[in-house]
């Protein structure tokens, strides 16, 4: 693992100021890159992007929206970063009978070398995982990079789940590929995802990231009714989730 220290997972250690008024709990952000606009057309996510000279320099990744997939390629500079995130000081993590939920499709097409992608989950207590995406796996990096093995080059789906920002579940493609652990960290409560690591290139495709704070369902049948609702099982009512989200996040 020595070559990927010397590489930098800028959207893990990103510092900044906070957002303003939050919504209370539940919430749900979701970035579909259905209407052609990038994610901070989209909001609320911003973007950090830079290269080598540093942050804000340079065009960032060349990012294009087809078909409702966003593409980043950053593969003519190591030193590029570029990706979306929020940050929700005091108002991330679930409360009581609520859970945090993060899924995302994307697929790695080419990373030189090893990983650059990489998706960041950060709670309002300090504690954080993070994965870097490679061509054929994810490492969860604060968890001495633990690898999770992929088909290279598809499409997958992911869904990060927790109750308490402590422990969490990865599924991958709807199986369940990992229970882990949040590890300690320095900074606000953030989620990031794109190009965050400077030193490493990469070209990569998403259909969605969605993120937020969903209510417990309290039994196996309404929990299995809730996801139905929320679009959990597939591609198909994606405007759905959208539109569900937007009830739980303004009702
Ligand atoms: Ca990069």
């Amino acid at each position: 693992m020595k070559p990927m220290a010397v590489r930098v997972l800028v959207g893990a250690v990103l510092l900044g100021t906070g957002a303003g008024a939050l919504d209370a709990s539940p919430w749900w952000v979701a970035y579909e890159a259905d209407d052609g606009r990038l994610p901070e057309e989209v909001g609320p996510w911003k973007r950090n992007w830079g290269n080598w000279q540093g942050q804000y320099q340079g065009p960032g990744a060349y990012r294009t929206i087809k078909d409702g997939i966003l593409t980043y390629d950053s593969l003519y500079d190591k030193g590029v970063f570029d990706f979306s995130y929020i940050k929700r000081p005091g108002a991330m993590d679930p409360g009581p009978d609520e859970f945090f939920l993060a899924e995302w499709r994307v697929n790695v097409l080419r990373v030189a070398d090893q990983a650059d992608p990489a998706i960041t989950v950060a709670s309002d207590e300090a504690w954080v995982v993070a994965f870097w995406f490679a061509e054929d796996r994810i490492f969860s990096i604060f968890e001495g990079f633990q690898e999770i093995p992929v088909a290279p080059h598809l499409m997958h789906s992911y869904r990060f789940v927790s109750d308490d920002m402590r422990r969490y579940e990865l599924y991958v493609d709807g199986l369940l590929a990992r229970v882990g652990a949040f590890s300690r960290r320095v900074g606000p409560s953030e989620v990031n995802w794109g190009d965050s690591t400077q030193g490493a290139a990469s070209l990569h495709e998403w259909d969605y990231f969605r993120v937020g704070v969903i209510p417990e369902a309290r039994t196996a049948a309404s929990l299995i009714a809730s996801f139905a609702l929320m679009g959990w099982r597939g591609a198909g009512p994606r405007r759905r989730v959208a539109s569900s989200a937007r009830r739980f996040r303004h009702g």
